[in-house]
């Protein structure tokens, strides 16, 4: 028996539908390449609860294809798909199944306990719900926040999105062999007793919380259970750079520009830009540096660290700084080691400056 887990695909995400379309057709071919017999999708396979026809219709397309083959598919919603409606609806046809409620499947030796989201339920709830069913494997399908990672916490918690918290006290409660989760965005698998945990994470990075290529798992049961992820890479990652003005020359900065440019496929990028250069110009900068790499299929966010030349000309500090690294600039072999001087001093005193305004607020 295989069994194929993936989740979060969010389809219709705005300015993303492409990226995930092909993202999500990726993860069709592994299926049908994969021999597998069962697909389970732990949740938010659309944005939002209001889907379009068109995009549903698609979608009914796709898994049809895998029906069409034999594969059964198990679905329960997410957060997402119950968003302000219900995007689920008009999805059931043969091989083709949604659950509202906890519902046990048992498929020979398998047994599959499917719990849908509801906002309102914890990990104790799913306890509580769970039947004794015989069987040598189980595994259960959920839509929920495992708190216990520090990095699962933080990313829900600062999107106020931990719904149905989990504990592992909460997993050996539930005493499955196999635990197919869905929420958390990036693919995760860990082991608490004998469950093996699974977020896949989303088939499309979606944020810049979202790093490295995509993951759908594939759970193989003969005498015991084999988990191993497949990767389905991405469309656009998300990526994050720091760039220094050398010395206080903003355009000397138009190579390595032309480098990101060369080097980067298309992606989103957090450009972080550190140094000194006049504000009006630096600003004249970012504008064409930013329509540079977009005709190139980069799609800059700009994080602007740079120190104004014209705040140095006005803090007395600051210039008498600026004047003296200049002397020794003028004087010493050691041009590289006055620079790096120069950006830390100057740094430190715009710190400085702003940490005394909030203090004075
Ligand atoms: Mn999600």
């Amino acid at each position: 028996m295989r069994i194929l887990h993936t989740a979060d695909l969010h389809l219709g995400r705005t300015g993303k539908e492409r990226d995930i379309w092909h993202q999500w057709e990726k993860v069709i071919e592994i299926a049908l390449k994969e021999n597998i017999h069962i697909l389970l999708i732990a949740g938010d396979i659309f944005d939002n609860g209001q889907a379009e026809a068109v995009l549903k219709k698609k979608f009914v397309i796709s898994l049809n294809k895998l029906a069409n083959q034999g594969i059964q598919i198990f679905i329960i919603p997410g957060n997402h798909d119950l968003r302000q409606g219900n995007a689920l609806t008009d999805l059931e046809l043969p091989g083709v199944n949604v659950f509202y409620k906890y519902t046990v499947v048992n498929l020979d030796k398998i047994a599959l306990h499917f719990f849908p989201f509801k906002p309102e339920l914890d990990g104790q709830d799913l306890v509580r719900l769970k039947q004794d069913i015989s069987a040598q494997c189980q595994i259960g399908i959920c839509h929920a926040s495992y708190i216990t990672l520090p990095e699962v916490f933080s990313d829900l918690g600062d999107s106020q999105a931990i719904h149905c918290p989990l504990s592992p006290e909460d997993i050996r409660d539930l005493n499955l062999d196999y635990l197919a989760l869905g929420h958390y965005h990036n693919p995760k698998q860990w082991q608490v007793g004998k469950t093996q945990c699974v977020y896949p994470g989303s088939i499309e990075p979606l944020s810049f919380k979202e790093i490295g290529p995509r993951q759908v798992f594939i759970i193989q049961y003969d005498h015991g259970l084999r988990v191993y992820p497949i990767e389905i890479g991405y469309q656009r990652p998300y990526l994050c750079q720091d760039i220094q003005i050398p010395k206080e020359d903003i355009h000397a900065l138009w190579p390595r520009i032309e480098e990101l440019a060369r080097d980067l496929g298309p992606c989103f990028l957090r450009l972080t830009i550190k140094g000194v250069a006049d504000k009006l110009l630096s600003q004249a900068f970012q504008l064409k540096a930013q329509y540079f790499l977009k005709e190139r299929g980069i799609q800059v966010s700009w994080q602007d660290e740079t120190v104004d030349l014209g705040w140095i000309e006005e803090h007395r500090l600051a210039r008498q700084f600026r004047e003296a690294i200049h002397q020794r600039l003028a004087q010493s072999p050691e041009k590289e080691f006055w620079w790096q001087v120069f950006y830390r001093g100057i740094g430190l005193l715009k710190y400085c400056e702003n940490v005394d305004k909030k203090n004075k607020v």
